[in-house]
């Protein structure tokens, strides 16, 4: 049986990290032994792009170049880890990926969604998650969640106009997606949050007869 990709996606401080440990604790409940990773980055040269992406002195990056720069992470991690693991039955859960290409590049900084559909086909080699849950939160909130925190990355000191930008494109695709997309409502209490993404997972394991695939555990 092949495995299943789930993605986290939402904008600042909604609450990705948090909820990811959640859901791999979860899936490992059913006897799923998850491969975690993250966007940009997950491989070693994943990760040193994206260092360059974040790296606040690289202010001069132009929209092309900060694309390219996401898919090309997006082309490593997907042949180097995503493929070979689904091949193999894993699952994969990944904190973001091409959505939030559409959501950043594409409403953030107004490039051609047809040219990021494009590299999504050969960069990212046409791999779709099964699952994506939306983490969906008012922007203000999530910038006041994660103000404090430390020095803002280079797509951190972005303003607020970016990031409605960001949350719009964001819910379009989970609009245009309802058999993919689940919007949980991140402006709540993280029990509540955590609480709805158990809902979901729970339907998409039983509607993909996951624990019996994997063996779960009695
Ligand atoms: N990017 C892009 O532009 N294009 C792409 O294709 C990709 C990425 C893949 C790095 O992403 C940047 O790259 C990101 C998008 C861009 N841009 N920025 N800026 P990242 O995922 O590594 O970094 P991030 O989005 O900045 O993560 P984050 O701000 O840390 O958000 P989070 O992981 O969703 O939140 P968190 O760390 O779990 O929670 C933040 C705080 O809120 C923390 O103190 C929690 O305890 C608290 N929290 C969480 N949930 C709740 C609730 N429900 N109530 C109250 N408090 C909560």
């Amino acid at each position: 049986m092949k495995g299943k990709l789930i993605t986290l996606e939402g904008g600042e401080g909604a609450g990705k990290s948090t909820v990811l440990d959640a859901l791999r604790t979860q899936l490992a409940q059913h006897g799923i032994d998850a491969v975690v990773t993250r966007e940009p980055g997950g491989t070693p040269v994943g990760e040193a792009i994206r260092s360059l992406l974040l790296d606040p002195a690289r202010a001069g990056l132009c929209a092309e170049t900060e694309l390219l720069l996401m898919f090309a992470s997006r082309a490593q991690l997907v042949r180097e880890l995503v493929e070979p693991a689904l091949a193999a039955g894993r699952w994969v859960l990944s904190d973001r990926f091409t959505d939030a290409s559409f959501a950043y590049q594409g409403g953030g900084r107004g490039q051609p969604l047809a040219r990021i559909a494009e590299l999504e086909r050969w960069a990212a080699a046409g791999v779709r998650p099964d699952l994506t849950l939306l983490l969906d939160l008012p922007v203000d909130e999530g910038l006041a969640r994660v103000r404090g925190r430390g020095p803002a990355d280079r797509i951190e000191m972005e303003n607020a106009h970016f990031f409605e930008n960001v949350r719009d494109a964001y819910r379009a695709r989970a609009v245009a997606d309802p058999a993919r997309f689940r919007v949980i409502d991140s402006s709540r209490p993280l029990a509540y949050v955590l609480a709805q993404v158990h809902d979901v997972v729970a339907a998409f394991l039983d509607a993909n007869g996951a624990a019996r695939a994997q063996g779960a555990r009695p």
